[in-house]
């Protein structure tokens, strides 16, 4: 019979981490009973099926480097369970469809491949080593997979479509919940923080920033008619810049310095309380085609039910609307 046994993960981006893992037929396999029997799959370059689940005959899998490839199978189960975790322990969602039910991971998708990405049709989430000749490393760090499995719960709820301003949303929505997630995960390695992917290139530079978007030299800091005519990486940058204010305000900080668009000061009301009003926004208001008008109007109403009407968290979720030119 299968049992659970809580493993060990060496992992390439977040140290020795504890990982789920099933001990089955004498072999243990990545497989995370206690978060809906959540499995990780080595594609072993291929970029369709499962591959093979990751199984060891020892409950350690990887050691850290990339010369063993159970080391990112590891990162990516560690992801996973850290944002099964964040989502069940904060909000009581109880996996990305609320059923209790894992997705499940594949790494190693294809060669030098440069990306990550959910898919509905799968129910799954899948790795690229990244290029090592290019500077990347795997594509597997806490934010990347909080990121991705996000699109899940977005699919799942609010299921806003994938372009134009309500794209612009739906990826902000994955870069606000994987940096909830790699705050909540507090793990040393990887500490929190707003910028997205900055563990995944050699020389530092992340994806994006949450604090000032343009610094990426394509992402809007503040709304404009042509935003949702942008790439929706390029359109999110308005709403992640608006969480930044909320959740930090707009003075310089250790996380970065935030100028607003309209020259006002905010003053942040906190990572739980902005993440809470976000998540409420986009899983009771928000539908397939809110766009930022109605992403201004989705999150007042989530902050007068949590905190009331003229509350000071309603009061800075219209200022940081406003801040970003969301009027
Ligand atoms: N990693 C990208 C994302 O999740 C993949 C894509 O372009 N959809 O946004
Ligand atoms: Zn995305
Ligand atoms: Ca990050």
């Amino acid at each position: 019979d299968a049992i659970q046994a809580d493993g060990t993960g060496n992992t390439f981006h977040s140290g020795s981490v504890p990982v789920g893992t099933t001990l089955s037929g004498g072999t243990y396999q990545l497989n995370d009973g206690a978060r809906g029997g959540h499995k990780t799959y080595d594609l072993n370059g291929g970029t369709s099926g499962t591959g093979t689940l990751v199984t060891n005959a020892s409950n350690v899998f990887g050691d850290g480097t990339l010369a063993n490839r159970q080391t990112t199978a590891a990162d990516a189960a560690y992801g996973a369970a850290e944002t099964w975790d964040y989502y069940k322990n904060t909000f009581g969602r109880n996996g990305i469809r609320n059923d209790g039910v894992a997705a499940y991971s594949r790494v190693h998708y294809s060669t030098n491949y440069v990306n990550a990405f959910w898919s509905d049709s799968c129910f799954c989430m899948t790795y690229g080593d990244g290029d090592p000749s290019q500077g990347w490393t795997p594509l597997t760090s806490l934010d990347v997979a909080g990121h991705e499995m996000s699109h899940g719960v977005t699919s799942n709820t609010a299921g806003l479509r994938y372009s134009g301003e309500s794209g612009g949303l739906n990826e902000a929505t994955s870069d606000i919940f994987g940096t909830m997630v790699e705050f909540y995960a507090a793990n040393s390695n990887d500490p929190g923080d707003y910028l997205i992917g900055e563990e995944l290139r050699t020389n530092g530079v992340p994806l994006r920033y949450m604090d000032k978007p343009s610094k990426d030299g394509s992402s809007a800091d503040c709304w404009s008619r042509r935003v949702g005519s942008l790439d929706v990486h390029y359109s999110s940058g308005v709403a992640n810049h608006f969480f930044y204010l909320l959740a930090v305000g707009s003075g310089a900080s250790s996380y970065g310095n935030s100028p607003t668009c309209n020259g006002s000061t905010v003053t942040g009301i906190g990572n739980a309380k902005a993440g809470a009003i976000w998540y409420r926004a986009l899983t009771v208001y928000m539908t397939s085609r809110t766009d930022y008008a109605g992403a201004r109007a989705a999150s007042l109403s989530a902050a007068a039910d949590l905190y009331g009407s003229g509350s000071t968290e309603y009061n800075t979720v219209a200022a940081a609307w406003s801040a970003v030119s969301v009027n």
